[in-house]
């Protein structure tokens, strides 16, 4: 299976410790975005949206990162995985935490962080509200769960974490999150080669942050 992937990308970080908890051997294909190779043509070939996480396994090939997560447990996890069982309403309240996080917590982080550091925006704000908006959903499920999706680890928390990786290399302040906090060493300690995988991603993409115009040393104390 080849896996079209930056380190620093937390997608491509989500999938590759998918693929480890399932002890599936990636081919990994490095794409490197700080020289726009995924606009050359042999990549746009196989992903028109010129992104990574990119799959190819066969004659399927495949791109978006929490279909990817789902796709590599139906193809390749045990009969009811329990990181995503077949059970509709397990599934559907997985599923809900997958879009929850791609579409509203990891969109609200994004809307917030990025003018920041590369727009010159001003620190605070709706935006700020709304991406703290979204960490209190988060905390209310793993106030009520030890897990994003119920009594055990699932797809939902192998996304999340990615999410909230993102949020430490901002230097959120997750401290009136005690359950996110948490949970996070949680997945730290749970998650096979969870170090290995994020280490020298984080890193990177941190430094690609801190390569912005306008790097807010203070953007969390002025919001407060
Ligand atoms: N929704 C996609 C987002 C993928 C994405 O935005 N990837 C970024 C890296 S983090 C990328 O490849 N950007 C390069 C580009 O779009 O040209 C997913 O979840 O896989």
């Amino acid at each position: 299976m080849d896996f079209y992937y930056h380190p620093a990308s937390p997608y491509c970080r989500s999938v590759m410790l998918v693929a480890k908890a399932l002890k599936l051997n990636l081919n990994l294909q490095f794409v490197d975005l700080m020289k726009d190779e995924q606009l050359r043509p042999t990549f746009t070939v196989l992903n028109p949206f010129h992104c990574v996480p990119t799959l190819v396994d066969n004659d399927l090939t495949m791109w978006e990162s929490r279909a990817i997560l789902v796709y590599l447990v139906d193809k390749y996890g045990r009969t009811n995985s329990r990181l995503y069982p077949k059970d509709a309403k397990t599934r559907a309240i997985i599923n809900q935490r997958l879009f929850f996080d791609h579409g509203t917590l990891g969109t609200r982080l994004e809307d917030y962080y990025y003018p920041l550091y590369f727009e010159g925006a001003t620190p605070g704000g709706e935006k700020l509200e709304k991406l703290e908006e979204a960490l209190a959903v988060l905390n209310g499920y793993l106030i009520n769960n030890p897990y994003a999706a119920g009594p055990n680890i699932t797809l939902a928390d192998y996304s999340l974490v990615s999410t909230v990786t993102s949020l430490e290399v901002v230097q959120h302040d997750l401290s009136k999150y005690p359950a996110i906090s948490a949970w996070y060493e949680g997945c730290k300690a749970t998650m096979a080669d969870f170090q290995e995988i994020n280490e020298s991603g984080m890193q990177q993409y941190r430094a690609y942050f801190e390569s912005g115009p306008t790097p807010p040393a203070t953007a969390y104390a002025v919001a407060e």
